[in-house]
């Protein structure tokens, strides 16, 4: 059994965008200088096989949150920017689990699950949002950096609005004569490849349309300062708060980073750092943010009583939309590690991403985790870190991994769902890609096809993907697509 601290930790989840196996500099194959996230590894435990739930955000975060795997509800692909709030506000998430065992519960940063009813008015107060879902405190991203409305949000309002420069956003229509990324082509700060061409926002075009709003715009190479910023002011107005018997109030923290998803415009004190062009130096900036929140820690006082995690909502990706020179600039690192494929993708690469646990006393420093792990657990995980039970019905698929997470148990779950468009399944180093095609490489795209019963792959001698067992192992191809039936049917397969 993993040891329990006294009193339940506060929780600092860090969860970065598109950030691949290799991209950070404690993985294999990483290139990368992040010498504040190799400190959560140096001083804690890091994991070689932890998964996110998809290979894309919006399916990947409404897991985390919600306990409950995406495929099992409509609509959770890839949000619109003008999309509504996607998880319903009666779902119990991961920040109700903690806010009901006394936590003061916040998130910056990107949020990607929708906001409102859908097709909002974001000149008025937007409901339901995360306060809907237990979050005290959110300052975020709506959508993405590469989809309008391109303003930040909190507590239910875009930021810095001016009443008299009213916001306007669509996503079906085209509500102005401004010039598209399309035609004013040339006058842009950063190219566009696919898609990416309607509204132009600081000189970048974005994916859908919106007028107005000029004050409120987000300037790109702010947001990693801005969005620190945000975290600090909360996490320093939470760590002084007290419980009504004078006993210490914890918190939780999502602070979501936009970084490294596209567009890649890292401020400019970054430009240079990692040789690899913007990609590479929005990764630095990401170190950067991680530093700044961990250094809050040290100045505190708090390393033993906060759990931090670090983790990423689905694998790397090079070109995704903007000409931003990351195949070209690529050298030697390996944003997959030694995975196939990466973002989109039902291989490895699609999910499997860093996962790194910090917790002063409980993790031992330096260590090393080969247990399959999935974020599909941290809902129960950190329940039973706070000390709550899950409500009947409550995070389905999510079970209390606890041991695992603090390296105390080597093999973790026996079997993990991942979602790309369709599913794959692991079962301990085996895996399953059952009939369709899948994504391989890092964009620009090829594509994988599982023939009529799915493709099987032995993970222990082929972490690659490349040798395609089915035909050899008829008997374990047709148990493991009898479970993953099973767990589309009913949580656990019906345990
Ligand atoms: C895709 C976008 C891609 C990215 C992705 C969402 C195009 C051609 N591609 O549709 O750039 O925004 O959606 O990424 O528009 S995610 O990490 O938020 O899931
Ligand atoms: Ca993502």
């Amino acid at each position: 059994m993993a040891p329990t601290a006294a009193a339940p930790p506060n929780v600092l989840l860090i969860y970065t965008d598109d950030v691949g196996f290799g991209d950070v500099g404690c993985y294999e194959g990483s290139r990368t200088p992040t010498p504040n996230i190799d400190r959560l590894a140096a001083e804690g435990l890091r994991f070689t096989d932890a998964h996110c739930s998809a290979a894309t955000c919006t399916p990947s975060r409404y897991a985390l949150l919600t306990g409950q795997y995406a495929f099992r509800k409509k609509g959770t692909g890839i949000a619109s920017g003008d999309a509504g709030l996607v998880i319903d506000p009666d779902t119990v998430t991961m920040a109700d689990l903690l806010k009901t065992a006394g936590y003061t519960t916040g998130i910056v940063g990107k949020w990607h699950l929708g906001l409102g009813e859908g097709g909002n008015d974001w000149n008025q107060e937007v409901r339901p949002n995360p306060a809907d879902l237990g979050f005290d405190h959110h300052f975020l991203m709506p959508a993405t950096g590469d989809r309008v409305p391109c303003v930040y949000f909190e507590d239910g309002r875009v930021v810095g609005l001016d009443p008299d420069d009213p916001i306007e956003v669509s996503y079906r229509k085209r509500i102005d004569s401004s010039p598209s990324g399309k035609e004013a082509r040339d006058t842009l700060r950063q190219d566009w490849s696919h898609g990416h061409n309607s509204t132009i926002v600081n000189g970048v075009s974005r994916i859908g349309w919106m007028t107005g709003g000029e004050a409120a715009r987000w300037v790109d190479e702010d947001m990693a300062d801005v969005f620190t910023r945000q975290a600090l002011e909360f996490l320093g107005a939470a760590a002084g708060q007290t419980r009504d018997e004078g006993l210490r109030k914890p918190w939780f923290l999502m602070f979501s980073t936009h970084d490294i998803h596209v567009p890649r415009l890292p401020h400019s004190r970054f430009e240079g750092a990692s040789g690899q062009g913007p990609r590479g130096d929005a990764m630095v900036q990401a170190d950067w943010c991680v530093g700044e929140l961990l250094a809050f820690l040290d100045a505190k006082g708090l390393n033993e009583e906060t759990l931090v995690l670090f983790a990423s909502d689905n694998g790397p990706v090079l070109d995704d939309g903007y000409r931003d020179d990351a195949n070209e600039l690529l050298g030697e690192h390996d944003p997959n590690g030694p995975f196939r494929a990466g973002k989109y993708s039902r291989f490895e690469g699609g999910t499997r991403t860093p996962f790194l646990v910090r917790w002063t006393g409980p993790v031992a420093p330096g260590t090393v985790s080969e247990a399959l792990f999935g974020q599909i657990d941290l809902a129960a995980t950190l329940a039973r870190a706070a000390g709550v039970d899950l409500p009947a019905g409550a995070c389905p698929d999510s079970r209390d991994a606890l041991d695992a997470l603090l390296g105390v148990d080597p093999i973790g779950r026996p079997h993990l769902v991942h979602e790309a468009g369709d599913l794959a399944l692991r079962q301990g180093s085996w895996k399953l890609v059952p009939p369709g095609n899948t994504r391989v490489g890092l964009g620009p795209w090829g594509s994988f096809t599982a023939g009529e019963h799915g493709a099987l792959f032995d993970l222990s001698a082929d972490p690659g993907e490349l040798s395609d067992l089915a035909p050899d192992e008829p008997e374990r191809l047709e148990a493991m697509r009898a479970l993953l039936s099973r767990i589309r049917e009913q949580p656990d397969g019906g345990r």
